[in-house]
């Protein structure tokens, strides 16, 4: 193999992934949900991949912006987000449309091309790591941490899929009440060794969401907790929440919904807040932390376009003394291994990450990754220091062909009305 970095070829796999029935405030997890594999070729014959949402609105941008890619070079990071720019958004795609999941705000033709550059520039970063014999960590700059901490990403959720759908099993059993969550807690600990929990909240009614909180309080004391109901609470709601949860909270994550309604909880409430909703660009940084509406933003590189923009942020959140870690949502070991590198690199780091990746029991590496301790540890190999499973990869693939459509793209509103049938996505505030 020659140290040739131009890239000759890329291949993107659009698979569906076995997910577990996490309620959240839109209703429900499907069954399987859509992650799109990126593969990037360079002359010299090294193979980076990555990965990213892999919802048609995602798939639409993806294709054409891999065209553009070919003959450039795979170190030419910098210029992925130009090529970007010239990939056109279908104008559908975003006026006014809230993302499945309700979970990201309104989409904009930026956030989706930066969702999109997100998985190229990991594939990228694999691929000349892998030219160069050295770990992603280290193209970044090195790591300051041998090993990244990772909390318990608790939800409610039912012990199956309704009846009658085509589904995976898990073993977690339901969790629909404090002693449900407390027990899904206690098998995060035994499983993983996390010590810090994090419950998906804007469900049930507040009152049950602050019992359940304060059952884990007590089963495990000084454990850092919190709550993210996703936007779901009106101020008062947030602020009454925060009133007698404050003692046991390490933070609260978007209580409520855009920047004005969280400076006035954050104004009042006594505790910090977190957000991966209403700080998710560069753009909407400058408003956020001039009203001093959000202390901890937590980064999801998919989300901010990649590794070094989230360097970036991090950089710009010591600057104005907030807090920063780490979102996640349904991915695979590809993107652990690549929130792992970045959040190696990041001196100030101060929360454990997030990661639904103990949900997935499907993954397209030959060897997934793993917690110690509540941690994994930061791979030294060249690249991401995974390597892809081209078998199961083909069998994820072949399972989304033969999808006639209906799960591939991600809508939790919709699987929930296949056990309840009036269920609309609720207004917001909802409480
Ligand atoms: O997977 O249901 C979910 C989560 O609610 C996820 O979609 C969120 O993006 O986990 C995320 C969050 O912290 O808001
Ligand atoms: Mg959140």
């Amino acid at each position: 193999m020659t140290r040739d970095l131009t890239i000759t070829d890329i291949r993107l796999t659009p698979i569906l992934v076995a997910d577990p029935p996490l309620l959240n405030t839109q209703g429900v997890h499907q069954p399987y949900t859509p992650r799109l594999i990126v593969e990037v070729e360079t002359a010299g014959g090294f193979v980076g991949v990555g990965e990213t949402y892999g919802d048609s609105k995602y798939l639409e941008l993806a294709r054409p912006f891999a065209g553009k890619l070919i003959g450039r070079q795979v170190s030419d990071l910098n210029g992925l987000f130009v090529f970007a720019e010239d990939v056109a958004v279908d104008r559908s795609r975003v006026s006014g449309q809230v993302d499945v999941g309700g979970l990201r705000g309104v989409q904009t033709a930026d956030k989706l091309r930066l969702s999109v550059v997100s998985g190229f520039e990991v594939a990228c970063l694999d691929a000349l790591g892998k030219a160069l014999g050295l770990p992603v960590h280290a193209l970044l700059g090195g790591k300051v941490r041998d090993a990244v901490e990772y909390s318990a990403y608790l939800f409610y959720k039912w012990a199956g899929h309704p009846e009658g759908v085509r589904a995976e099993k898990d073993d977690w059993g339901a969790a629909v009440d404090p002693a449900g969550v407390v027990e899904q807690a206690r098998r995060f600990k035994e499983r993983y060794g996390f010590t810090s929990f994090k419950l998906k909240g804007g469900v049930f009614a507040p009152e049950e969401e602050i019992a359940a909180v304060r059952a884990l309080a007590e089963a495990f004391p000084g454990h850092p907790l919190r709550l993210d109901p996703n936007g779901a609470w009106s101020v008062e709601t947030s602020l009454k929440v925060a009133r007698e949860l404050g003692d046991v909270l390490e933070y609260l994550e978007d209580p409520t919904l855009g920047t004005a309604a969280m400076a006035e909880v954050a104004a009042r409430a006594g505790v910090p807040l977190a957000t991966n909703m209403c700080v998710t660009t560069f753009a909407e940084i400058k408003e956020a932390f001039t009203k001093d509406a959000v202390q901890v933003v937590l980064s999801d590189h998919h989300y901010w376009g990649g590794l070094r923009n989230t360097q970036q942020l991090a950089a710009v959140c010591r600057t104005f003394g907030v807090g920063v870690s780490m979102h996640s949502n349904t991915h695979l070991g590809i993107s652990l291994a690549a929130m792992t590198h970045v959040a190696s690199t990041v001196p100030n780091l101060q929360h454990a990450c997030d990661s639904h990746y103990p949900w997935q029991s499907e993954d397209v590496l030959t060897e997934r990754l793993t917690f110690d301790d509540g941690k994994v540890a930061v791979p030294d190999a060249p690249g991401l220091g995974v390597e892809l499973d081209r078998e199961r990869l083909a069998e994820l693939h072949r399972r989304w062909l033969d999808d006639d459509g209906s799960l591939r793209d991600r809508d939790d509103a919709a699987a929930m009305r296949v056990a309840d049938p009036g269920w609309v996505t609720p207004p917001v505030p909802r409480w």
